[in-house]
């Protein structure tokens, strides 16, 4: 229970009551989820008693071909088998758009501020009905850091925008635009410091990303789109399957290495050693001359220090091949988790040096402004954001269009 706890409080949910039952459950192997059923994930039953070690999963794996994903051919009235949210995806994938050739193009624009419309919404109504024509005194000051505060910007940010506000523009009469404009002002300030991309450097051949964070925040996602763009560059690169214990996780990759011309190296069945796994394909990434290896991993092991661990020697073991890999250690966030995503990037900051960070999923929360709580207070890379489900839906992240994005001004 305490450890479900602890998964549940560093998602950002409050941990649901404990069962009553007390029987043990049988002892039997535990069973893979089916594919799309792991999201989001079902804790194991709760424990009575301390969790066993976990066994080596039985489970051959052979990935399904494409044509088993696809819903069988109709004859009967039976009704299709439910849609694989994860095979959806891979078609989103294949499907998407070609994308406009600027990072900042409008359509993406467009998209970044369609995507942080509902974080907007929380943000600018309350600066409109505060700042409508008033002087700018005191209580709207306090009105002001609140109104950040609610829309997730975090008290340290909220307060050093109030005090740039307090000294620029204090007793003047203020309207809600100014207040807005300025407001997009001192944000891309403190979003500036951190919007840098993630530079791949082919010559370290292969420039090796690890990519980490809790389940179903958008590893396996984030690695997919990255690896269609860096093709789309022209680079060899090649995915490693490094989440074992979940045959869906390893089926999710295969699918995308297909739609992607990635090459995907996989355990040869499922609880296989993960920094085993890395090592072999760091070593076959070495031998096919690839570019760049995108090494996924598992978001949730028994418990914290196990997942610390399988990280921990993952790197140690890359290392034994090349001193200086994993080149970039990204750790994707949820955006909907708020301001658990702090809380997030601590625990992983003491587990493996994060370099920068993956902000996904903008597009379904109103919780936009922990991006800048994020810059304020952690002061990590954030190399890019995910506003929605397609390739093109992971851009480099900029922080003016953020900024204006987030108060809802245009370009
Ligand atoms: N709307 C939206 N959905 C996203 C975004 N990024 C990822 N997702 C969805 O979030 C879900 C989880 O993404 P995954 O990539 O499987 O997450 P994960 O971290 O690999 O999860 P585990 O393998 O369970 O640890 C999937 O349904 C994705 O399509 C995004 O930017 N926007
Ligand atoms: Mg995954």
């Amino acid at each position: 229970m305490a450890l479900k706890g602890f998964w549940d409080r560093l998602r950002g949910r409050e941990p649901e009551a404990p069962p009553a039952p007390v029987t043990p459950p049988p002892a039997q192997p535990p069973t893979p989820a089916a594919p799309g059923l792991e999201t989001p994930p079902a804790p194991p039953p709760p424990p009575v008693a301390p969790l066993p070690p976990l066994p080596a999963i039985q489970v051959p794996f052979t990935a399904p071909p494409m044509a088993e994903v696809a819903p069988p051919a109709p004859p009967p009235p039976e009704p299709p088998p439910p849609r694989d949210p994860e095979a959806a995806l891979a078609e989103a994938l294949a499907s998407s758009e070609p994308e406009p050739e600027s990072a900042t193009g409008g359509g993406w624009f467009s998209r970044l501020k369609t995507g942080l419309s509902r974080s907007t919404a929380r943000l600018t109504d309350a600066i409109t009905t505060v700042f409508r024509k008033r002087r700018l005194d005191e209580a709207a000051l306090e009105e002001l850091e609140e109104t950040l505060i609610a829309a997730d910007l975090g008290v340290a940010a909220a307060h050093r925008i109030v005090e740039g506000f307090r000294k620029t523009r204090f007793g003047k009469e203020v309207s809600d635009e100014e207040v807005k404009a300025a407001l997009a002002e001192a944000i891309a300030e403190i979003l500036a410091p951190v919007a840098k991309p993630l530079e791949i450097q082919p010559q370290r051949a292969p420039h090796v990303v690890l990519v980490v964070g809790v389940n179903g925040t958008g590893k396996t996602t984030t690695i997919a789109k990255l690896g269609q763009q860096y093709r789309g560059q022209g680079l060899k690169v090649m995915f490693a399957a490094g989440d074992t214990f979940r045959a869906a996780a390893v089926e999710q990759l295969q699918i995308w290495g297909d739609r992607t011309g990635c090459a995907v190296v996989a355990p040869a069945k499922m609880g296989a050693d993960a920094a085993g796994l890395a090592h072999d394909a760091l070593a076959r990434a070495r031998a096919e001359g690839m570019d760049v290896l995108l090494i996924d991993t598992a978001g949730r092991l028994h418990n914290k220090s196990a997942l610390m661990e399988e990280l921990a020697k993952i790197i140690r073991v890359i290392r034994k091949l090349d001193p200086s890999a994993p080149h970039s250690v990204l750790l994707t966030l949820d955006a909907t988790t708020g301001q658990n995503a702090l809380q997030q990037v601590r625990i992983f900051k003491e587990m493996v040096s994060v370099s920068g960070l993956a902000v996904t999923k903008l597009d379904g929360s109103a919780k936009g402004g922990v991006v800048v709580a994020l810059a304020q207070e952690i002061g990590l890379p954030v190399h890019m954001v995910g506003v929605g489900e397609k390739a093109g839906d992971l851009r480099p992240f900029t922080a003016r269009d953020f900024a204006r994005g987030l108060v809802g001004l245009g370009e």
